[in-house]
C-alpha cells in the first residue's frame, strides 16, 4: 500500500525539489506549468487544477481556457488566464491537459500538439476521453519518451479499454496495468483505493473516502500531480505523494468538521498542512 514503501520520504522529496529554497532562487526555479482545459461551463475545472498547482509550490501556472476567459480567478489572482490557443505550450516544463477540456476539434488539436511534444504530460478527464475516441491521438501517444501520466476515473478507464466500468472495477489492478503498458505511461486509476502503476511498480492508496465523491476532486488532483512533477519529482513519486496527500487533506477536514463531505476548494486550502513536512 501507499502508506509504506511506495511513498517517497520527506528528506528525498525536499532534496529533489530543493528545499530549503536557495536564497537567490526565483519563480522560474520552481517549474512553469501550462494547464489546458476549461471549455464553456467548465472553467472551474481548470481553475481548481491551477489553484492546486500553485498551492503545491509551482513557480508559474498558465491556464489556457477553451471557453470564455475571465480577467482573473478572483479567489486565486496569482493564476494567469489565457485563451488556450494563445498559450505558449512549448515553453512549459510540464503540460496538464484535460480538466473541463471538452471534446471538440480545437481540444483534439491541442492534445495532438501536446502528445507530439517532448514535454512531460499529465492527461486527465476529457483528454482521456479524446484519446479513447480518436485513433490518431492514440498513435501520437505511443512513441512518447517524456514522462506521461494518465489519471482516469473508472468510467474514463473503461472508455480507454473499450470495456464497461463494472469490468474495470472488478479488475482494477489489471486495468491499470493494461493502460500503463498500452500508453507507456504512469496510471492513476482513481476511486476508492486508487491504483497507481508505473512500469513494474504498483501501489494502492488508502487515504481519502467517499467524502471526495463530488465534482472537482479529480481536477484538483491533476494539478497537484503536475506541480510536484514540475518541481522535479518523478512521475511515480509525484502520483503517489499527490494521491496520498489529497486523501489525507480530505480526511483531516472530515475529522475536524465532523462532516462526511469535503469540497475541492477546501481540500486545496487544507493541503498546506500536509505539504509542510516536505516543503
Ligand atoms: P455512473 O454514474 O456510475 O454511471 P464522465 P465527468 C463514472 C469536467 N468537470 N466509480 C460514473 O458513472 C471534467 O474535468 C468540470 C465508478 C459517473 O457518472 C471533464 O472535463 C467541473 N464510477 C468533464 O467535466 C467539475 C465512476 O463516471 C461518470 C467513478 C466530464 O467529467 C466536474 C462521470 O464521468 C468535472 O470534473 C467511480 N469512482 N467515478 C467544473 N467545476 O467545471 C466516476 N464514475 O462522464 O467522464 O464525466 O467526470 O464529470
Ligand atoms: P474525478 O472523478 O475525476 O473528479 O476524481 C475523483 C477523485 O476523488 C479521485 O481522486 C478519486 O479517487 C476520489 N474519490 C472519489 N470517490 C472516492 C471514494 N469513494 N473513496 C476515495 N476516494 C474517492
Ligand atoms: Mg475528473
Amino acid at each position: 500500500t501507499l502508506d509504506q514503501a511506495a511513498l517517497p520520504d520527506t528528506a528525498t522529496v525536499a532534496q529533489t525539489i530543493r528545499i530549503p529554497r536557495a536564497a537567490d532562487s526565483h519563480k522560474g526555479s520552481y517549474g512553469t506549468i501550462c494547464i489546458i482545459g476549461g471549455a464553456e461551463g467548465m472553467t472551474g475545472a481548470a481553475l481548481l487544477a491551477g489553484r492546486a498547482a500553485l498551492q503545491a509550490g509551482a513557480g508559474k501556472v498558465f491556464t489556457g481556457l477553451l471557453g470564455p476567459v475571465p480577467s482573473a480567478d478572483l479567489a486565486r489572482p496569482e493564476l494567469m488566464l489565457r485563451p488556450a490557443d494563445t498559450l505558449l505550450m512549448d515553453a512549459a516544463d510540464l503540460i496538464l491537459l484535460g480538466p473541463g477540456l471538452g471534446q471538440g476539434a480545437p481540444a483534439a488539436d491541442l492534445l495532438h500538439h501536446a502528445l507530439s511534444s517532448q514535454q512531460p504530460l499529465v492527461l486527465d478527464a476529457d483528454a482521456l476521453n479524446l484519446l479513447a475516441s480518436d485513433p490518431r491521438l492514440t498513435q501520437a501517444a505511443r512513441p512518447r519518451q517524456a514522462p506521461t501520466v494518465l489519471t482516469p476515473h473508472p468510467a474514463e478507464a473503461a472508455r480507454l479499454l473499450a470495456c464497461s466500468t463494472a469490468e474495470v472495477q472488478q479488475h482494477r489492478y489489471d486495468a491499470a496495468a493494461a493502460l500503463a503498458r498500452r500508453y507507456h505511461a504512469t496510471i492513476v486509476l482513481k476511486g476508492a483505493g486508487t491504483v497507481i502503476v508505473d512500469g513494474a511498480l504498483m501501489a494502492v492508496n488508502q487515504s481519502g473516502s467517499a467524502a471526495l465523491a463530488n465534482a472537482g476532486q479529480g481536477d484538483l488532483l491533476s494539478g497537484l500531480i503536475a506541480a510536484l512533477m514540475a518541481q522535479g519529482l518523478t512521475a511515480w513519486q509525484a502520483t503517489c505523494l499527490a494521491t496520498r496527500l489529497h486523501g489525507c487533506a480530505s480526511d483531516t477536514l472530515v475529522n475536524r468538521d465532523g462532516r462526511g463531505i469535503t469540497l475541492a476548494n477546501d481540500v486545496i486550502a487544507e493541503l498546506d498542512r500536509h505539504l509542510a513536512p516536505y516543503f
